[in-house]
C-alpha cells in the first residue's frame, strides 16, 4: 500500500514521461521538416522509449492497488532553431527528469517505502543513460560545427544509432 504523497508523486512523474514522450515526438516532426531523417527517426524511438518509462510507473501505481491518473499534459514547443538547439533540449530536459527522479527516489527514502525505493532504482540506472546518450550527441555536433555538411554526417550518424536502438 503506497502512501497518499508516493501515490502524488509517482502520478506527477507518469505526466512528466507522457511529456518526454511528446516533446521527442514534437521534435522528430521539426527535424523531418528540416530534412534531418536520421534524428528524426532516432527521436521517434526515443518517443516510445519514454511512453516505455510512462507504462512502468503507471502498472506499478496500478500494482500496489493505487489509482494512477492521467493529468493534463503541457503542449511541448515545436520551434527550434538548429539542430544543435533541439539536441540541447533535450539534454537539459534529460537532466530535469534526473532530478526528479532524484526527489522521488529521496521521498521513498525518507518515508521508508522500500519497494518504491527499490522499483526507482532502475530509473536512477536509465536517466544515467538518458544523460550520456543525449551530451554525446550534443558534444559531436559541438565538435563537428553546424554547416551542412557536417550536420549531414551528424544525421547520418543518428540514422545508424536509431537502426542500432
Ligand atoms: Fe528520457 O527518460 Fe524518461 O523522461
Amino acid at each position: 500500500m503506497l502512501a497518499a504523497t508516493m501515490v502524488e508523486k509517482l502520478n506527477e512523474q507518469i505526466n512528466l514521461e507522457f511529456y518526454s514522450s511528446n516533446l521527442y515526438l514534437q521534435m522528430s516532426a521539426w527535424c523531418e521538416d528540416r530534412g534531418f531523417e536520421g534524428a528524426a527517426m532516432m527521436l521517434r524511438e526515443h518517443a516510445t522509449e519514454e511512453m516505455m518509462h510512462m507504462n512502468r510507473l503507471f502498472t506499478y501505481v496500478s500494482e500496489t492497488g493505487a489509482l494512477p491518473l492521467i493529468g493534463a499534459i503541457d503542449a511541448p514547443p515545436h520551434e527550434f532553431k538548429s539542430l544543435k538547439e533541439v539536441f540541447t533540449e533535450t539534454y537539459n530536459h534529460e537532466c530535469l527528469i534526473t532530478k526528479a527522479i532524484n526527489e522521488l527516489t529521496h521521498v521513498a527514502f525518507t518515508t521508508h517505502d522500500y519497494s518504491t525505493f527499490n522499483f526507482l532504482q532502475w530509473y536512477v540506472a536509465e536517466q544515467h543513460e538518458e544523460e550520456k546518450l543525449f551530451k554525446g550527441i550534443l558534444d559531436k555536433i559541438e565538435l563537428v560545427g553546424e554547416d551542412g555538411k557536417a550536420l549531414f554526417w551528424v544525421d547520418k550518424d543518428l540514422a545508424e544509432l536509431a537502426k542500432t536502438g
